[in-house]
């Protein structure tokens, strides 16, 4: 059988850059979209030696045309979908370009998709986002979501949209919710490469201190090159389906920051300043996943 091929849209991003290693390693050809930037960003193909390794094909997700071109020349067996403006607290300064771009881009590759060729089997990178301030302690596929962001909001839609497409046209679409995950390749504008770029710093001293915003939120933090393969997972399987991939841990930023300073041993208050500059106008609080079911389906 000859080997599968897939198209990482967003591969230049931290998921699409372990995924593409891990597909690699699987023996898959690796096609990856990436936009043009007036600086090129492949620092974390680089880092994970596999820059030589993908196919790169330049499209926009605010370009269908270009999607489409990219779908007609790799004739991929998968589509995992990973591209978006995936910062929350951007999503707030830009709701109109986050909806065009995390939202309606998810369609346009589905059209895509529906009319190239239906039997391309799609990944929908959705998120713990989608359940936003709801009041349960613990999230599942079952907790209705109530998104608590233009981000959170834009998800919402290619949530629906993915499961809209799979239940029309037949299209083996699934979503992953995944909770946050972080790693050494996380943007450094998300709280916990943040933190630990600054110990780092703070420890040579190159700076003194860090401003963050709200230390009482919580989220489930787990690892981004164990959460690809569950993305590969879940269209490994017979029937498309939609599952959430956590810990079922929550900790709070405030605990994070901590455990991060007692590392390199430091005290956190000493270092640690709020800033109203990073506080959000509506935050998540808690978020905390139940990996149930992709446990039992998804081993
Ligand atoms: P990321 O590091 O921010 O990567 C996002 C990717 O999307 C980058 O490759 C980026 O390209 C690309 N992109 C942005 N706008 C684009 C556009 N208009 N056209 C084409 N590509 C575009 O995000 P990540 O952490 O890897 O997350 C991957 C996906 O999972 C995202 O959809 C995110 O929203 C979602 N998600 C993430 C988490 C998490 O905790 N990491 C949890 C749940 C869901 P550039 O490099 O050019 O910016
Ligand atoms: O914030 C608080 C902030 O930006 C986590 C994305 O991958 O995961 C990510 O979204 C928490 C929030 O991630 C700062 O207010 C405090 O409560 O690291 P974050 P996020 O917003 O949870 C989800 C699952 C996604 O889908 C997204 O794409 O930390 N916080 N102080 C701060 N956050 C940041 N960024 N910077 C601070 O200074």
């Amino acid at each position: 059988m000859p080997n599968k091929s897939a198209i990482i849209i967003g591969i230049t991003g931290q998921d699409g850059a372990y995924l593409a290693k891990f597909l690699l390693d699987k023996g898959y050809e690796v096609f990856g979209i990436f936009r043009r930037l007036s600086t090129p960003n492949f620092w974390r193909l680089q880092y994970l030696g596999i820059f030589d390794r993908v196919n790169l094909i330049p499209a926009d997700l605010i370009d269908g045309t270009s999607l489409v071109e990219a779908i007609k020349i790799s004739e991929p067996d998968e589509i995992y979908h990973l591209a978006a403006q995936s910062f929350v607290g951007a999503s707030f300064e830009q709701p109109v370009g986050t909806g065009e771009i995390t939202g309606l881009g998810t369609t346009r590759i589905l059209e895509a998709i529906r009319h190239i060729n239906p039997k391309i089997k799609f990944y929908q990178a959705s998120t713990s986002e989608l359940y936003g301030n709801n009041k349960s302690g613990i999230q599942n596929e079952d907790t209705p979501f109530r998104p608590a962001s233009p981000y959170a909001a834009a998800k919402l839609y290619g949530y629906w949209i993915t499961k809209i497409y799979r239940e029309s046209y037949g299209i083996f679409a699934c979503n992953g919710i995944l909770f946050n995950h972080e790693s050494p390749l996380r943007g450094l504008e998300f709280v916990t490469r943040k933190i630990s770029n600054a110990v780092a710093k703070i420890v040579l001293g190159m700076e003194s201190s860090i401003e963050l915003g709200n230390l009482e939120a919580k989220r489930d933090w787990g690892y981004a090159p164990e959460y690809v393969e569950a993305m590969w997972l879940m269209l490994q399987q017979d029937e498309p389906d939609d599952y959430v991939i956590a810990t079922n841990e929550a900790h709070s930023v405030k605990e994070f920051a901590q455990k991060a300073f007692e590392i390199a041993g430091l005290n956190w208050k000493n270092h640690v300043k709020v800033s109203q500059k990073f506080l959000r106008p509506l935050d998540v609080n808690f978020l905390r996943g139940d990996y149930s079911k992709a446990k039992e389906k998804l081993g």
